[in-house]
């Protein structure tokens, strides 16, 4: 299978879909484990390069502990609970509350981590999603990813989330491996197996897939995807013209309608990663976000299958 990659520069694709520009690596913690809280980010402020970043602690996350950064200022403040909580070391009701890496710089087109680990409180009930605000400095402007949805309300109208995390029960995780084959839930969309193609050092694409089911009785419209190794991620339909395989950007982005599942695949819809700043390789996962009209941005782990893979598991089939 021949892909013309000419024909999609020549198309001239804009990237448009809103991204986030700070999401949590790790998107399922289990009640009473300790949480590696990384948090990435992915932009500058309009091209502006980030120098501080802040993370509000939420309620719930016991005695949370940031990793320090080469090159970066570390500063906590501390403050009460709501609660007293039973911890591994005995009773908390005071710890730290937010946690603020400054001075740093770190360019728009450059991703990096900011971590912390916390105990996550055995009151969480799974199927909870934890909120965890984080506000965003650069050299000029600033971003703040902190809005909440309430009860109710779609993630959609939501202009700047917080980046979050699920708490699950205990045997739905064990490893990214177990995390990523659980489906994900965001509203009325059933999230399964995202994965993408490795590509070789240099490559300017990356293909990526995903199957999407609509549970619900209004249609949604997938508009996006990103991951920190791209400038952009549109979505492409294939075709076959003459002869030859043809990438077409799908600008409307692609609808799943109600009780409908759509199979982005190798050789059909797909997601197009451009503008690539690395190559992801074989074996890893890569924490991105698809973003839909009515669910919003959702954050997704891609695997990674070897160069050329026709399915996640990375078989390759035969093309005659
Ligand atoms: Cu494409």
């Amino acid at each position: 299978m021949k892909i013309s990659v000419s024909a999609v520069i020549g198309l001239g694709l804009v990237a448009s879909a809103a991204q986030a520009h700070a999401v949590l690596e790790r998107k399922q913690a289990i009640p009473g484990s300790t949480y590696r809280g990384v948090v990435q980010i992915m932009h500058g402020c309009d091209g502006k390069p980030t120098t501080k970043v802040s993370v509000s602690i939420p309620e719930g996350l016991i005695g949370a502990k940031p990793m320090p950064k080469p090159g970066w200022t570390l500063a906590t403040t501390r403050g009460a609970y709501a609660k007293t909580y039973t911890t591994h070391h005995g009773t908390a009701s005071e710890g730290v509350k937010s946690i603020t890496w400054s001075g740093g710089s770190l360019p728009d087109d450059e991703v990096d981590e900011f971590t912390f680990l916390a105990q996550v409180s055995d009151t969480f009930e799974p199927g909870a999603t934890v909120y965890v605000p984080v506000q965003q400095g650069c050299a000029e402007g600033s971003h703040s990813w902190s809005d909440i949805p309430k009860p109710g309300q779609d993630a959609h109208d939501l202009k700047a989330a917080a980046p979050a995390f699920r708490i699950v029960q205990a045997a739905q995780t064990g490893g990214a491996m177990a995390a990523q084959a659980a489906p994900i839930k965001a509203g009325d969309l059933t999230i399964e197996t995202p994965w993408l193609r490795a590509t070789p050092n240099g490559a300017k694409v990356a293909g990526g897939y995903v199957r999407i089911t609509n549970t619900g009785s209004t249609p949604d419209v997938l508009t996006g995807a990103a991951v920190p190794f791209a400038k952009s991620g549109d979505i492409h339909s294939m075709s076959m013209e003459g002869g030859v395989m043809k990438m077409a950007p799908v600008s409307d982005g692609l609808t799943i309608k109600p009780g409908e599942t759509v199979e982005l695949k190798p050789g059909g819809y797909h997601l197009m990663f451009e503008g690539l700043t690395g190559a992801p390789k074989a074996g890893e996962t890569i924490a991105g976000t698809l973003t839909f009209q009515r669910a919003g941005t959702v954050p997704v782990t891609f695997s990674v299958a070897p160069i050329g893979a026709s399915a996640p598991g990375g078989q390759h089939q035969h093309q005659h």
